[in-house]
């Protein structure tokens, strides 16, 4: 990894103050909350590392894009630059606006996957498969093993285990496998790349069985660093170039830009295939919108197709992730189990690890985040048992090896110093681990529970 400093490639314009709350608001807001930091007013939190996604700070560039914006029902000229820049910067011929990224995933779901269809992919991502299952398919695992292991240091935690690949095609049959899920970068990993040699390798062993891949490209530009930074023979390379070579070793993609793209709100489907494009067309009018703005204000497409071109710039890369490696490292030097290696889009701290004495079945990294919550204002989420659902044939939980609270980093949003307060919390809370007690839940929603369960606290043992 590059050995100089990194600062942003930007000085701040506008601010936004923070509410200080004491700890007594804090306590009685989580408690209000049920124990989910996803049910906290936004309001009572002071540094938000729920997620980055929508989270971003837009450039002073996207909000005059935003004046831009062409309101008009059809053929809006922001729809045009937007696919322009989808062509140009991730190489796919057809575009689809949506929403966001789950509307791209229902829609592609529902036009490739048939009931019975197996859908082989580099770890599940929570919205990604239970589109998949909605479709009638079912998601298999084949990531490589140090993926599930937070102590591996192994660099593309991403990579697919391509004899795990082999396996499933041996056992059910190229024809029952629509096309193999590949994200960029791998979220519920802990923001792991795949590098471009096992995708390459992915490539020629889906070709022989005319197998499509489709392209979870949320964070395609923080893998393409990574990719810069770490493989071998490709650090002379910009990441705009090789965002481009990644996107085309696949045949599709689905996006949330509300991450990489640098937006507030949006997302798409792309495809090289007409047929798929013409059924997605026909689709997204039922489910989103017209097929030239899928849901998006024109002046939302702008702003995306802006945040587009600069979210590939080296100088911004470089900076984004060179904060999240920040904390990565002020925690590390402070004895917090983190995965390693430290991810691009946040921090996954390793309640299995820091909580022993808790059971997955008392959400240890659920206890975790509303702990953090309570010491000093910082909003993390839970990513371990309670994302990962139930097994949809046994109706029990699904147990993950990774039982993890993100800290997620939105884009040029927070500085140095904020993240220095992050790390004193997390070390305060790491001090007092063996007093945390664990969770039940009370509400447990059918779908995607994560967002609205409840739990109380269990008494302590
Ligand atoms: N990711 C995140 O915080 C927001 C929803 S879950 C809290 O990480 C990937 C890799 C994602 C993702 C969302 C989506 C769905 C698809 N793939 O949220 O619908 O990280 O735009 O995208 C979230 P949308």
């Amino acid at each position: 990894m590059s050995k100089t400093s990194w600062a942003e490639p930007f000085k701040i314009k506008m601010v936004e103050p923070l509410f200080m709350s004491t700890r007594e608001q804090r306590v009685k807001a989580i408690e209000e909350a049920g124990f989910n930091t996803f049910l906290l007013p936004s309001e009572y939190v002071y540094i938000d590392l729920l997620t980055d996604s929508g989270t971003s700070a837009m450039s002073d560039r996207q909000w005059a894009g935003l004046m831009l914006g062409d309101e008009a029902y059809a053929g809006s000229r922001n729809y045009y630059h937007l696919e322009d820049a989808v062509r140009k910067y991730y190489g796919y011929k057809y575009l689809i606006p949506t929403h966001q990224g789950r509307g791209a995933e229902n829609i592609l779901s529902q036009i490739l996957i048939k009931p019975g269809d197996i859908v082989p992919g580099n770890m599940y991502f929570t919205t990604t498969k239970l589109h998949q299952e909605l479709a009638g398919g079912t998601f298999v695992d084949i990531i490589v093993d140090e993926a599930h292991d937070p102590k591996s240091d192994f660099p593309f935690k991403g990579n697919v285990d391509l004899a795990k690949l082999q396996r499933v095609i041996d056992a059910h049959g190229a024809e029952k496998i629509p096309y193999v899920s590949i994200a960029t970068t791998v979220n519920m990993a802990g923001g792991q790349p795949i590098s471009l040699a096992n995708l390459k390798a992915l490539r020629e062993m889906t070709n022989k069985h005319g197998i499509r891949i489709i392209h979870d490209m949320t964070r395609v530009a923080e893998n393409a660093y990574m990719i810069q930074q770490l493989e071998e023979g490709q650090s002379g390379r910009s990441v705009a170039d090789i965002v481009l070579e990644i996107c085309s070793l696949t045949d599709g993609a689905t996006m949330s830009a509300k991450k990489d793209a640098l937006v507030n709100i949006g997302g798409f489907m792309a495809t090289n295939e007409w047929d798929v494009f013409e059924e997605a067309r026909n689709m997204v009018v039922i489910y989103e919108g017209l097929h030239t703005y899928g849901g998006l204000a024109g002046r939302d497409m702008e702003a995306m197709a802006i945040g587009i071109e600069e979210s590939v710039q080296d100088d911004h890369i470089r900076a984004r992730v060179g904060q999240v490696f920040y904390l990565g490292q002020k925690l590390i030097d402070m004895g917090i189990p983190i995965v390693r290696p430290v991810g691009t889009h946040g921090i996954f701290l390793d309640a299995k690890a820091s909580l022993p004495h808790l059971p997955q079945t008392a959400f240890p990294a659920q206890a975790l985040a509303a702990e953090l919550y309570i010491d000093s204002g910082v909003r993390a989420m839970e990513r371990g048992i309670v994302s990962a659902g139930r097994d949809k044939t046994t109706g029990d939980h699904c147990y993950p090896e990774l039982e993890l609270v993100r800290l997620t980093i939105p884009r040029r949003v927070y500085t140095q110093a904020h993240m220095d307060v992050v790390a004193e919390s997390v070390q305060r809370v790491h001090e007092r681990r063996d007093s945390i007690t664990g969770l039940k839940m009370t509400y447990e929603p059918k779908y995607l529970r994560f967002f609205q369960a409840r739990f109380e606290r269990l008494p302590a043992a």
